[in-house]
């Protein structure tokens, strides 16, 4: 088994439940410390409750477990991010310094950091946007993901601490809910179908985003840290891509499995982030450093979530 120690901040957030799992799998359920700001009293495994703000409190845990790689999922997102501004820069960049000086100074030997799609903004080219585009994000956590990319690449360079990154799609996956995102549509959907209820969408019908399926997400994540160091060529974060498409075309994915379900649109603030965003990803650098491919498309997708959904509900129905 594995002689790595893995900690996950925000363990208990949309890709942290799923990461988490799939890194005990990996490593062994010994060798992963889960943490999040609350409690979480159904964790199998090894929980402990974590501000990650608090620099000594991550001292304690990195040094009580003899940490050698963290996984830093804890963050307040794009759409959430807007409403409290200067506490989201607070809270996004001291947990992330927190994590990089704590990894320093005691001997961690990578850091896992994602970055966002939240990144780009003004005068990029939409459709495939590249890897090395303007980085002028129109939101607090974008500023936040293009700030925590340098210090990544500076930690790296100044101390050679192996800090590895992607800029996520939104991610969409049956197993978690996602929380204040600007793609969080795009789950919200689900669970309206399966139920057999109509969704009202934040978003315009035609608004295309880049989005990725969990189980290409946690494998591109998996597959970047344990690529041979040599391997890295992107140091801020590497571009990453699984499909695109618009809440009309999802609807349509919808429609063929549930025919009767509608959508309604009603744009809200998360229009003007999502316009602001890319249609479509430039990966290349990613596909070329560590073979990166994604599995899903719209409709396996889009199968795919709404088997795992049903199965989901019913066994929840049971329990009450
Ligand atoms: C969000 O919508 O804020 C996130 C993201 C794309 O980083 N899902």
């Amino acid at each position: 088994m594995s002689q790595n120690t893995i900690l996950i901040t925000g363990a208990s957030g949309q890709l942290g439940t799923v990461l988490t799992e799939k890194l005990q799998e990996k490593h062994g359920v010994v060798n992963v410390i889960a943490t999040d700001l609350r409690d979480n009293p159904n964790f199998v495994g090894t929980f402990e409750k974590l501000d990650a703000t608090d620099f000594d409190a991550i001292k304690e845990i990195v040094l009580k477990y003899k940490v050698t790689q963290i996984y830093h999922l804890a963050a307040i997102l794009s759409a959430n991010g807007e409403k409290y501004p200067l506490s989201t820069w607070d809270i996004n960049m001291k947990t992330f310094f927190n994590i990089l000086e704590v990894s320093r100074l005691h001997n961690v030997e990578k850091v896992f950091f994602p970055s966002s799609i939240a990144v780009f903004g003004d005068n990029i080219d939409r459709i495939d946007t590249a890897q090395s585009s303007n980085l002028t994000p129109s939101t607090v956590y974008g500023i936040s993901k293009v700030a925590g990319e340098n210090w990544s690449k500076y930690y790296f360079e100044k101390y050679g601490l192996d800090v590895r990154s992607i800029r996520y799609p939104g991610v969409i996956g049956y197993q978690s809910l996602p929380g204040g995102g600007t793609t969080d549509y795009a789950v919200e959907i689900f669970h309206k179908a399966i139920k057999n209820e109509n969704y009202e969408c934040f978003l315009s019908n035609s608004t295309t985003l880049p989005m990725i399926y969990m189980e290409d997400v946690i494998r591109a994540t998996i597959d970047l840290m344990d690529a041979p160091k040599k391997a890295i060529t992107i140091r801020t974060s590497y571009n990453l891509a699984g499909f695109s498409f618009n809440p009309a075309q999802l609807t349509k994915a919808i429609q063929k499995v549930y025919p009767d379900f509608q959508v309604t649109y009603n744009p809200d603030f998360r229009q003007k982030i999502a316009d602001s965003w890319p249609m479509s990803i430039d990966d290349s650098d990613a596909r070329k450093d560590w073979n990166w491919e994604p599995k899903y498309t719209i409709d396996s997708m889009t199968i795919d979530m709404i088997e795992n959904l049903k199965i989901k509900f019913s066994e929840e129905h049971l329990a009450v």
